[in-house]
């Protein structure tokens, strides 16, 4: 093989390597949260920050900083749950251990969520506005609403809601498995405001809060 194919494969080989990483996701987290504390030690069992707030498509990023304890970052209605196999005890559940790390990239909603081994002492929050930009297009404009960065996985959906300038609030989707929505506009401009949430596809009791309110002028 001539020095510039042997290039050629060793490039190739690096690409092989780095798309697999890309494609899982693995994107760097935009917010980090301690899962912290002594149990021994009255209050000091906590995520730190307890609120993040995040784009859609962002990373939030979890690591255990205990000594001993296990920690797990679960969704108050198990929308999603990030443990591990790490410490259970006859009393307490596993979790991911001392050191490790988990992380989740999030969609549209006010995601509160738990630690299943300390359910009174460890609970927070991931903050997660909708995207929203406008475009000029024939005969007026639309707004291009963005909850997700992706379609959500089997048994999931989002519900979706816009106001028109101080009107109330109107169903705009609802269950979608879709990640994104356009909104026609024409006339004069108000402000567009739109929250979205995750949940249940088929339980529609199971829901995140609505997202923290985003709008535009459209
Ligand atoms: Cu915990």
């Amino acid at each position: 093989m001539g020095l510039r194919s042997r290039l050629v494969a060793v490039a190739l080989g690096c690409a092989l390597l780095v798309l697999p990483l890309a494609a899982s996701g693995a994107s760097k987290p935009a917010a980090d949260v301690k899962a912290e504390g002594n149990a021994f030690t009255p209050g000091s069992l906590k995520f730190d920050p307890k609120t993040v707030t995040v784009k859609v498509g962002q990373v939030v990023r979890w690591t255990n900083t205990d000594e001993v304890v296990p920690h797990t970052a679960t969704e108050d209605h198990n929308l999603w749950r990030l443990t591990g196999t790490y410490g259970m005890t006859p009393a307490n559940p596993p979790g991911f251990g001392p050191g490790e790390t988990r992380q989740r990239k999030f969609e549209a909603g006010t995601q509160h969520y738990y630690c299943e081994v300390h359910p009174q002492q460890m609970r927070a929050v991931v903050r997660v506005p909708v995207r929203l930009a406008v475009k000029q297009v024939t005969g007026g404009r639309q707004v291009v609403i963005t909850w997700a960065s992706a379609a959500p996985t089997a048994n999931r959906a989002f519900d979706v809601q816009v106001k028109k300038g101080t009107g109330a609030w109107q169903a705009f989707r609802t269950g979608t498995s879709k990640a994104s929505g356009k909104l026609d506009r024409h006339g004069a401009k108000t402000t567009i405001s739109v929250r979205a949430r995750f949940r249940s596809k088929g339980n529609q009791q199971l829901h995140t809060g609505w997202s923290p309110v985003a709008s535009v002028s459209a």
